[in-house]
C-alpha cells in the first residue's frame, strides 16, 4: 500500500514541476507585451491561487491516459506535452471555478477563502477568470501549432467551454434567487444539467485530449466500426454524471475540512441531486417543510431540510446509487472491445482508461 502511496505522490510532484514551467512560461510572454511589474504580480498571483491548488485529478488523467493508451513510459517530451495538455485542462477548470464561486456566491475554495473574495479583488475576478481561460490557447499555440491535430484540440477546447456555459446557464436559472419553485426541478432536469456543466470538461475533454495526441484518427463516414470519440463520451458522460451526483451528495453530506469547501446548494435553490432524490420519495407533510425551507438565504431553514434529508434516508439513497452507478459504468466499460484487432503501431481505446477513471471516483470522500 505505502508504495502505491509514493507513486502517487511521485505522480503529482512531476506533474506539479510542470506548472511552474508554464507559469514562467506565461508570465514571461505577459511581461514582454510591455505590461508593467504590478499587472505582472497580479496575474502571477491569479495563476498560483487558482491553477494548481486542488486534486489534479482532471489534469493528471490526460497524463495517465496518453501512458495506458501507449502502453508505454513516455519519453521526457512526451511526457511535457501530455502534462501541458493536462495543465490546460485545470486552466480551464481554474476559470470555471472562479466564477462559479462568484455566481453561487461561495465561501471557500480549495480550503481557502473563494478567490474573489480576496482583499482588492472583488469583480477583477471576472477578468482575471478569463485570462486564466486564454491562457489555455496561448500555451496550446505556442507548443502544439505545428502537429496535425493542432486544430482538433482547439475546436475540442472551444466546444467543450461552450457545453460547460451551457450548463452552468441552466444550472443558474432552475435555481433563481428570489423564487423557489421545487415543481420546476426533476431528475432529469438535473442529468441534463450535470452532463453539460460537469460531464464533458471533467471527463470527455482530457480523454479527447489524450486520444488526439496519441493520434487516434475519426471514423470517416461510411467506415465500418463505431469512432472512438463517440464511444469514449458514451462511456465518459455517464462517469461525469455520477461524479456530480457525488459533488451533491457532498456539499450535503461532507465536512468543510474534508471537501475543502462549505456546501451552498440548500441555500442557492440548487437542482441538486439530493433535492430531487428527497422530492421523489417525500410523503406531502416531508414535501410542505421542503417547500417552506429549500432555497431560502437563512441557516435555520437550511438545517431544517438537512434535517429532512437525514431523516428520509438520503444517505442510504446515496449509496444505493453508488452501487448501481458503478455497476453500469462496468457494463458500458466492457462494451470496448478487449482484443482490438489493429494494424502496428495504430493506437486504440483501452478499457483501462476508462477503469483508473472510475476506480479513481469510487466512493471518494472528497
Ligand atoms: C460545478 O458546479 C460546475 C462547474 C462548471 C464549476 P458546482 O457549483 O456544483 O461546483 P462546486 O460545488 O465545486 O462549487
Ligand atoms: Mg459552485
Ligand atoms: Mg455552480
Ligand atoms: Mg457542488
Amino acid at each position: 500500500m505505502s508504495s502505491k502511496v509514493d507513486a502517487k505522490a511521485q505522480k503529482r510532484q512531476k506533474f506539479e514541476a510542470v506548472y511552474g514551467k508554464l507559469r514562467d512560461e506565461l508570465l514571461e510572454h505577459f511581461a514582454a507585451q510591455g505590461m508593467p511589474e504590478d499587472a505582472k504580480e497580479w496575474y502571477r498571483r491569479n495563476l498560483d491561487y487558482n491553477v494548481p491548488g486542488g486534486k489534479l485529478n482532471r489534469g493528471l488523467s490526460v497524463v495517465d491516459t496518453v501512458e495506458i493508451l501507449k502502453g508505454r513510459t513516455l519519453t521526457e517530451d512526451e511526457y511535457f506535452k501530455a502534462a501541458l495538455l493536462g495543465w490546460c485542462v485545470e486552466l480551464l477548470q481554474a476559470f470555471f471555478l472562479v466564477s462559479d464561486d462568484m455566481m453561487d456566491q461561495s465561501i471557500t475554495r480549495r480550503g481557502q477563502p473563494c478567490y474573489f473574495r480576496l482583499e482588492g479583488v472583488n469583480y477583477n475576478a471576472i477578468n482575471d477568470s478569463f485570462m486564466l481561460e486564454m491562457a489555455i490557447y496561448h500555451l496550446v499555440k505556442s507548443h502544439f501549432r505545428a502537429e496535425p491535430y493542432y486544430i482538433h484540440l482547439v475546436e475540442l477546447f472551444l466546444e467543450t467551454t461552450y457545453q460547460t456555459e451551457m450548463g452552468q446557464l441552466i444550472d443558474l436559472i432552475t435555481a433563481p434567487e428570489d423564487h423557489v419553485d421545487l415543481s420546476k426541478f426533476s431528475l432529469k432536469k438535473h442529468q441534463l444539467i450535470v452532463i453539460y456543466k460537469t460531464a464533458y470538461y471533467s471527463f470527455y475533454l482530457p480523454v479527447a485530449l489524450a486520444m488526439y495526441m496519441c493520434g487516434i484518427a475519426h471514423t470517416s463516414a461510411g467506415s465500418s466500426g463505431p469512432d472512438a470519440y463517440a464511444l469514449a463520451k458514451s462511456i465518459l458522460v455517464p462517469l461525469g454524471e455520477y461524479f456530480q451526483v457525488q459533488d451533491d451528495f457532498l456539499d450535503f453530506a461532507g465536512t468543510p475540512e474534508q471537501i475543502g469547501k462549505v456546501g451552498t446548494d440548500i441555500i442557492d435553490n440548487k437542482c441538486s441531486w439530493c433535492v430531487n432524490t428527497a422530492l421523489a420519495h417525500a410523503t406531502p407533510e416531508q414535501r410542505a417543510v421542503l417547500d417552506a425551507s429549500y432555497g431560502r438565504k437563512d441557516a435555520q431553514a437550511e438545517a431544517r431540510v438537512k434535517a429532512l434529508y437525514e431523516e428520509m434516508g438520503i444517505r442510504k439513497l446515496y449509496e444505493e446509487y453508488e452501487e448501481g452507478a458503478y455497476k453500469r459504468i462496468m457494463g458500458l466499460i466492457e462494451t470496448i472491445p478487449e482484443q482490438p484487432t489493429t494494424k502496428p503501431g495504430e493506437v486504440t481505446l483501452k478499457r483501462e482508461v476508462f477503469k483508473s477513471f472510475l476506480d479513481k471516483i469510487y466512493k471518494r470522500q472528497k
